[in-house]
């Protein structure tokens, strides 16, 4: 069965824009399929606040892959990326984390979907309602617009670069 999943890509350190670009190609191998990426967000940093502003934005897939199987794809993306994970939320080449795997509600030890912050992040939810304006969070049973409208601070700004993406270049929303 093939599903519909949202992944979301970060990047803090050196060639951001280059690093989500190479993290799309390198997702898209057999069983996935990158179909729509979201314009480019420049986000402020939350949570561990001492660290440089990042890129972000969101890549739509269409995979056979099961959870667990599209998990190791990530972390493998990741790796080979030679990402390192020195300072628990600090600064990365490439994050790239599951967001949705179709409307499935999974918590497996070293899995949850929907991702268990997503809710809470404008980073992550102004770039998935570009794709997916009546999108709703299956945990929580509601819309992701009114899930972003509960939010207060975290400054991001939409750039007008688009991302070089194996689904083709990929126009930003006109404003
Ligand atoms: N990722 C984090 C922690 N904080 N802040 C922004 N703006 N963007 C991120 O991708 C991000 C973050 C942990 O994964
Ligand atoms: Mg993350
Ligand atoms: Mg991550």
């Amino acid at each position: 069965m093939v599903k519909t999943v949202y992944l979301g890509l970060g990047s803090n350190v050196g060639d951001r824009h280059g690093w989500l670009e190479e993290a799309l190609r390198r997702l898209d191998a057999p069983g996935l399929r990158i179909t729509r990426v979201s314009s480019v967000y420049e986000t402020e940093p939350v949570d561990y606040r001492e660290q440089a502003w990042f890129l972000n934005a969101v890549a739509e897939a269409q995979t056979a892959l099961f959870p667990r199987m599209l998990l190791r794809r990530v972390l493998e993306v990741e790796r080979a990326m030679g990402r390192r994970r020195l300072v628990p939320k600090g600064p990365r080449t490439i994050d790239i984390d599951i967001l949705l795997y179709g409307r499935a509600v999974i918590e497996a030890g070293d899995l949850t979907v929907p991702h268990p912050r997503m809710h809470e992040r404008r980073f992550v939810l102004e770039p998935l309602l570009e794709l997916m304006p009546d999108g709703v969070h299956p945990a929580l049973r509601q819309p992701l617009a009114v899930l972003l409208a509960k939010l207060d601070g975290q400054a991001v700004r939409r750039t007008p670069v688009a991302l070089r993406s194996p689904a083709g270049d990929t126009k930003p929303v006109p404003a």
